[in-house]
C-alpha cells in the first residue's frame, strides 16, 4: 500500500483518476486542489474518508506543497488551468498555476526524491493540417497556439530539464481530447448537451471544422495508471485512443442521440487562433506498456456520457447560467 498525492483531484480528470486509484489499487489518496471555479468538491465527496484527505490548497504555496509531498510515494500532478477560451480571455492565472505550480511540485519531489508522473496535453504540439498524413507522436516538435497549451508546453519543458539536471523520477504524459462525467459544463461536449437538455440549440465555432481526437476518460486514466506503474524514468507518452471527429459530426451525433433533428445547432463566432486538428499516434504506449483503450464505439461513451449528464442534473446546474452569460458576452 502506498500514498498518493494527486493535485486538481475535484477537476473532471484529476476527480475521474481519485475513482480509478481507489478502485484498482489499495493506496491512500490525498487530493490537493485550490478549489477554483473549474473544481467541484461535489465529485469526491461521496468516496470513503478512511482512503481519500482532501486538502484545499494551491500548488504555488510551496510551503504546503512540500509538505505534502514529504508524506507521498507518488504525486500525480493533474491541477492546472486547463480552458482555451479562458486563456485567450485572461492568461495570467494559466502562467501562474501551469508553469509556477509545476516548477513547485518539482523542487519538493526533486528534494524528496518522490516518484512523479506530469500529466500534458497534446496541444503542446500546435495543430496538423485536415489532410496531413501524419499524427503527433513523441518526437513531434513543440509549437503550442494559445496561452494555455504554452502554459503547458513550459511546464513539460521544466518536467524534462528537471529530470536531466537534476535526476528527478518523472514521466510525463500528453493525452488528446478527454470527454466523460464530471467535466466542466464550460467544455465542448459536456456545453452542447446541457444546452439541449436546456431547450438551447448547440454552439459551434466557425464552420466546425476543426478535428478534435476524442478519448473517455476512464481509458485516459488506466494509461495514466500504466504509466505510473510500469513506465520508463524520464520518458514521454503520448495517450490517445484513435477517436478523430470535426465537431460539427460530434454535435451532430449528440443531436441524434438525444432525440433532435441533426441540423437544429448554431454556427457562433470562431475561436481566435483556433486550432484545425489534433490527431494522437500512441504507438508507443500500446507497444511499451500493453497499454489499450476499453471505449473503442464513441457513439457509446458519448451516450452513457449523455445520460450521466441527464441523470446528474444537480451536479452540472451551479456551474451553467455563470458559464452561458460569459459564452453570451463573446458571441459564443
Ligand atoms: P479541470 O479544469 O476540470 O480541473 C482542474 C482542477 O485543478 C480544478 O479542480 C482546479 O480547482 C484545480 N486547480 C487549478 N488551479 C489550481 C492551483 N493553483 N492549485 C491547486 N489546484 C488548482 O481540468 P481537467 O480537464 O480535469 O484537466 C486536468 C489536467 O489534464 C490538466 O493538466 C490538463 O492540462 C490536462 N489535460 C486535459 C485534457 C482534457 O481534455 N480536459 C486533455 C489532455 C490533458
Ligand atoms: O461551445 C463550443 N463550441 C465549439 O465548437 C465549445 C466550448 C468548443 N467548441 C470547439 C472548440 C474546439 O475545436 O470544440 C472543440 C473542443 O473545445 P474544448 O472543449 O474547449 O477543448 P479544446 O480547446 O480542444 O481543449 C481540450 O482538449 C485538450 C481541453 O479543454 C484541454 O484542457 C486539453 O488540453
Amino acid at each position: 500500500m502506498g500514498s498518493y498525492l494527486i493535485t486538481g483531484g475535484a477537476g473532471f480528470i484529476g476527480a475521474n483518476y481519485v475513482r480509478h486509484v481507489l478502485a484498482n489499487t489499495d493506496h491512500q489518496v490525498t487530493v490537493l486542489d485550490k478549489l477554483t471555479y473549474a473544481a467541484s468538491k461535489a465529485s469526491i465527496d461521496s468516496l470513503p474518508a478512511d482512503r481519500v484527505t482532501f486538502v484545499q490548497g494551491d500548488v504555488c504555496d510551496a510551503d504546503l506543497v512540500d509538505r505534502l509531498v514529504t508524506d507521498a510515494d507518488v504525486v500525480v500532478h493533474f491541477a492546472a488551468e486547463s480552458h482555451n477560451d479562458n486563456s485567450l480571455n485572461d492568461p495570467s492565472p494559466f502562467i501562474r498555476t501551469n508553469l509556477v505550480g509545476t516548477y513547485e511540485l518539482l523542487q519538493a519531489v526533486r528534494k524528496h526524491d518522490t516518484r512523479y508522473h506530469h500529466i500534458s496535453t497534446d496541444e503542446v504540439y500546435g495543430d496538423l493540417e485536415l489532410d496531413d498524413p501524419e499524427r503527433f507522436s513523441e518526437s513531434t516538435p513543440y509549437n503550442p497556439s494559445s496561452p494555455y497549451s504554452a502554459s503547458k508546453a513550459g511546464s513539460d519543458l521544466l518536467v524534462r530539464a528537471w529530470v536531466r539536471s537534476f535526476g528527478v523520477q518523472a514521466t510525463i504524459s500528453n493525452c488528446s481530447n478527454n470527454y466523460g462525467p464530471f467535466q466542466h459544463v464550460e467544455k465542448f461536449i459536456p456545453r452542447q448537451i446541457t444546452n439541449l437538455i436546456d431547450g438551447i440549440h448547440p454552439k459551434l465555432y466557425g464552420a466546425g471544422l476543426n478535428v478534435r481526437d476524442w478519448i473517455h476518460v476512464d481509458d485516459h486514466n488506466s494509461a495514466v495508471q500504466a504509466i505510473v506503474e510500469r513506465g520508463v524514468i524520464g520518458e514521454t507518452y503520448l495517450i490517445g485512443a484513435d477517436g478523430e471527429m470535426n465537431n460539427k459530426s460530434v454535435v451532430e451525433l449528440i443531436l441524434t442521440l438525444m432525440g433532435h433533428p441533426a441540423d437544429s445547432y448554431d454556427h457562433v463566432n470562431d475561436r481566435p487562433g483556433h486550432d484545425m486538428r489534433y490527431a494522437i499516434d500512441s504507438a508507443k504506449l500500446r507497444s511499451d506498456l500493453g497499454w489499450a483503450p476499453a471505449y473503442t464505439h464513441f457513439a457509446d461513451g458519448l451516450a452513457a456520457t449523455i445520460d450521466w449528464y441527464r441523470a446528474n442534473e444537480a451536479w452540472w446546474r451551479p456551474m451553467k447560467a455563470a458559464t452561458e452569460a460569459k459564452y453570451a458576452q463573446a458571441g459564443q
